[in-house]
């Protein structure tokens, strides 16, 4: 089908929807190809629902569903009698235990490729990075000594893996938090427990007839929250790294223009790496490089979308094609053999924007399947073999790709990524001293995470890209992971000659560091490095991470896991901005406690500020109060 509307209508259509040039591009021939996209799904769906909006629709039972007005006059009960708080607290706690579980989930399955590899039965797979499997190892007190590092991952595996329904009451990564922030989730009693009974408990505590104190289901949302940052996040980084090395600093490519003219282009998507790396390791072989020469093909081309676009980016420097919004429009070049997708963030019609053109999608994961993808199952004794078919299908896929229908945007944009916590602990000469004194002098104010999604209702990468270069411009460093930044990297921001644009202080700072004054720092359980970043410093100055010059931001948030993300940042201490309200705004009650009470419990809170420049101000704010707090 084709669209038709005037250039002028067009151009002002597509400016509204994304803010990257390439992206653009892209944008429009999708429009006037009558490519449907999460734009246009968003329009039919005007006016969304208000009820639903403010968290005052309840779904939960089959005496409903129910809804409470507003505006404070009847109904101001459910059937159950449940009220406009309740109602309100337990719709967020259901969003953020499925954000945690996505988490976690995916935290599970690579310790279980782990454990496969430690014994022996994963197919390609080797323990990359024996540092961290030591030293992750000594805290779960696993004797490494004259041990094969096999046996050491074995243990540490079964041990990490114990730590989901462990019954000790504690998960062991939560002790790398500092030791008053720790006290401060001792006192609030959110300490987790264990990573499967938070979630799980989430989910009885939500079971109509069993909370009905808004509160106490607030918290226990805080601390299913901290299960996830400091539990199923930080474990599946943890052993990512383990498996795949820890990142260094890569330079790589982004934006839709990495995809080739003349190359079979596979696009991973999706957010585990435990199969898109072996595809990285079979995309190397001489055969499959032979066979797509005899289809016409130059070479294979891998590029990222989405966390395992980061994921591979931070390891290998594999180019990444975008961002969440960015799924659609890959495809709409018309340039896609192949998409292959893991699990999470996927559009379900994203097999319907396939059909439009010549692209295959794979489904790799039992848990995710989707009509119309072909399934070839990822399974550790088989990944690579699996790997090498779907390489091998998208090459028998190139001869279908239409010359007339393609379209790629030129001149992918550089950057720089990988900036692990250890990197930039090691790049600073082993300590945080520098940084510390850097901001003790004032020449660094303080550091925001900024994290998270795309989403259509905001013009995409606007808000990412608006409020990082106003914070580095105010010389707050900015650290990203997430499609947050993959925004960044398309609009240059992760490149050193992008101190340029920041405030005197930190570009000073970053060009003596030569680094950008952006640090992508992984994936969204990457934002687990944060944590670990935050908890460092905190260490090295003996205070707690609620102490520090820190926020956080989700500009463009979208997902369950951000809801999780945002709450493990406020409950480890860290104020942060929402660009997109969260579905609570008909409850005065849990409004009040998100962005004013919490602050005396964790001193942090929630805020929404949709302008970046006003976002920035927010925490502009906090940053200078929390450096007033430290006397500097
Ligand atoms: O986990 S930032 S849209 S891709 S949820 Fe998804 Fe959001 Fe992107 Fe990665 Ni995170």
């Amino acid at each position: 089908m084709i669209m038709y509307m005037d250039p002028e209508s067009l151009k002002k259509e597509v400016e509204r929807r994304a803010l990257d040039k390439t992206d653009q591009e892209i944008v429009e021939k999708a429009l006037v190809e009558g490519v449907e996209t999460a734009w246009d799904r968003l329009e039919k769906q005007q006016p969304q629902c208000g009820f639903g909006q403010l968290g005052l629709c309840c779904n939960r039972c089959v005496m409903g569903p129910c809804r409470i007005d507003p505006f404070g006059g009847e109904p101001k009960r459910g059937v159950c009698g449940a009220t406009a708080d309740l109602i309100a607290a337990r719709n967020l706690l259901d969003d953020l235990m499925v954000g945690a579980a996505a988490h976690s989930d995916h935290g599970r399955e690579v310790l279980e490729v782990l454990m496969e590899t430690a014994e022996g039965k994963g197919q390609g797979y080797q323990i990359l990075d024996e540092e961290k499997l030591n030293l992750v190892a000594g805290e779960y007190d696993i004797d490494v000594k004259g041990k094969k590092k096999e046996a050491i991952a074995r243990e540490l595996a079964l041990a990490m893996l114990e730590e989901f329904g462990t019954l000790k009451n504690k998960i062991q990564l939560v002790e790398r938090a500092p030791e008053k922030t720790k006290e401060m989730w001792a006192k609030a009693g959110i300490v987790p427990r264990s990573v499967d009974r938070e979630i799980v408990e989430a989910a009885h505590r939500i079971h109509m007839g069993v909370g009905a104190d808004y509160i106490n289901i607030l918290l226990h949302a805080l601390r299913t929250s901290l299960s996830d940052g400091w539990g199923g996040s930080m474990m599946a980084t943890e052993a990512s790294d383990i498996l795949f090395g820890t990142p260094v600093p890569v330079e790589a490519l982004a934006n839709l223009g990495v995809l080739k003219k003349d190359e079979v282009n596979i696009v991973l998507h999706g957010h585990n790496p435990i199969l898109s790396e072996m595809i990285v390791q079979a995309s190397y072989d001489a055969d499959l490089k032979k066979s797509a020469k005899k289809k016409g093909a130059k070479g294979i081309n891998l590029v990222g979308m989405c966390c395992t676009g980061n994921e591979l980016l931070m390891r290998h420097g594999i180019p990444l094609a975008g961002n969440e919004l960015d799924q659609e429009l890959a495809i709409a070049t018309g340039a896609v053999e192949t998409m292959v997708i893991d699990y999470q963030c996927i559009f379900p019609s994203i097999t319907e924007t396939a059909k439009c053109y010549h692209t295959k999608v794979i489904s790799t994961s039992e848990k995710s399947k989707v009509p119309g993808a072909t399934h070839i199952e990822f399974k550790p004794e088989t990944a690579l073999d699996s790997a090498k078919e779907i390489i091998r299908q998208a090459i028998e896929n190139y001869p279908n790709r239409d010359a007339n229908r393609v379209k790629i945007p030129a001149g992918p944009v550089k950057m720089v990524a990988g900036f692990s916590e250890e990197t930039i602990r090691k790049a600073l000469g082993g300590t945080y001293k520098p940084l510390i004194d850097a901001i003790v002098a004032g020449s660094i104010r303080g550091a925001v995470g900024i994290v998270g999604c795309n989403n259509p209702k905001i013009k995409q990468d606007y808000g990412h890209i608006m409020l990082g270069k106003e914070l580095i411009k105010r010389d707050i460093l900015v650290v990203e992971t997430g499609c947050a930044a993959i925004a960044s990297g398309k609009a240059g921001l992760l490149l050193p000659e992008a101190a340029e644009m920041a405030g005197e202080g930190l570009k000073a700072v970053c060009k003596a560091l030569g680094v950008p004054p952006v640090l992508h720092m992984g994936s969204c359980v990457d934002c687990s490095r944060i944590l670990m970043l935050a908890a460092n410093i905190a260490k090295e100055l003996n205070v707690g991470i609620e102490d520090l010059p820190l926020g956080g931001a989700a500009p463009e948030w979208y997902s369950q896991k951000a809801v999780s993300i945002g709450a493990y940042f406020v409950a480890s201490g860290v104020y942060t901005v929402l660009g997109l309200p969260p579905k609570v705004f008909g409850s005065v009650n849990v409004l009040d406690l998100l962005a004013n009470k919490l602050d005396g419990v964790v001193n942090a809170a929630f805020a929404v500020e949709p302008d970046p420049v006003k976002a920035a101000d927010l925490l502009e704010a906090v940053i200078e109060k929390k450096r007033k707090g430290l006397g500097i």
